[in-house]
């Protein structure tokens, strides 16, 4: 059974990040260790949520890890709190990667043209420098144009300007870039990507549903993640990423009195494994 890390904050109520990724990847038949990097009461949606900072505790979590021998078959990252906790994953990195280890970078840091609380623009170019040393990373458009230092364009994006991003993302020095929640086309919302090695794009879209929930984003990379590790091509695990997020928060909103916090992504998983064996 493949082994991978996923390292990201636990917000207790919220589905996103550990409480998103854990049940996805493990789901998908893939043994998922974790390294929790804070514990909040909540996502930072909420109001006076908790907020405990694991980052003293890393160090000392991975050496023990490297004592005794553990290794990694990819690793994903997610939402992560400060310039220090970005230093300690690339440490990790440095450590844990052999060959043919996935490593994968959600720059989980805003949306909707802004930057989650806490997060600033030179955050955002810190995360641009940690996408560098990844093999492939899934910003949003938000993410995106903060850590180019990119005004966010309020009035969309066009094929040609997601295209042109995509390779600029590449440009910060990781191989492969994927950009979520893009909308060329009316009616239409997906995922676009860019092989800088092959010079090839690829895409995917569905149905854009008239809603916007939080942590589908988590949701998106979770799966994605998950399809590369179970060894979908690029192309094919965009597909099951999309699917399976689009039917989570449609299954979210055809439930009465549904959450507004996150997606029901439990009641997809069945699409899922679906998904996973094409
Ligand atoms: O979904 C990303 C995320 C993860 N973790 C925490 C968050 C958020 C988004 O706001 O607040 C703590």
């Amino acid at each position: 059974m493949k082994r991978v890390l996923s390292i990201q904050d636990i917000s207790c109520v919220g589905k996103c990040s550990l409480t998103v990724a854990l049940p996805i990847i493990s789901a998908a038949g893939i043994e998922t260790s974790i390294l929790p990097t804070a514990v909040l009461s909540t996502h930072t949606m909420f109001k006076n949520f908790t907020f405990r900072d694991l980052t003293d505790d890393i160090p000392a979590i991975t050496e023990h890890w490297l004592a005794e021998k553990i290794t990694f078959d990819g690793i994903a990252t997610g939402y992560l709190g400060s310039f220090r906790q970005i230093e300690l994953v690339e440490k990790i990195f440095e450590n844990f990667t052999r060959d043919g280890v996935l490593r994968f970078v959600d720059p989980a840091m805003g949306d909707n043209g802004k930057l989650y609380v806490g997060f600033d623009e030179a955050f955002a170019r810190r995360m641009g420098q940690l996408c560098g040393k990844a093999d492939i990373i899934v910003p949003n458009l938000t993410e995106a144009a903060f850590m180019l230092g990119e005004k966010f364009m309020e009035s969309g994006y066009s094929a040609g300007d997601i295209r042109a991003l995509l390779k600029r993302l590449c440009e910060l020095g990781c191989p492969v870039a994927v950009l979520t929640g893009v909308s060329p086309e009316a009616g239409k919302c997906g995922a676009m990507a860019y092989d800088s090695r092959t010079d090839t794009y690829c895409e995917y879209y569905s149905e854009r549903l008239p809603v916007s929930f939080h942590g589908t984003g988590d949701v998106f990379s979770s799966a994605c993640f998950a399809a590369l590790m179970h060894g979908q091509k690029l192309e094919t695990a965009l597909k099951t990423a999309v699917e399976f997020t689009v039917d989570s928060i449609r299954k979210t909103i055809s439930y009465e009195g549904h959450n507004d916090y996150g997606v029901d992504f439990e009641s997809a998983i069945p699409l899922l494994l679906k998904l996973l064996a094409e």
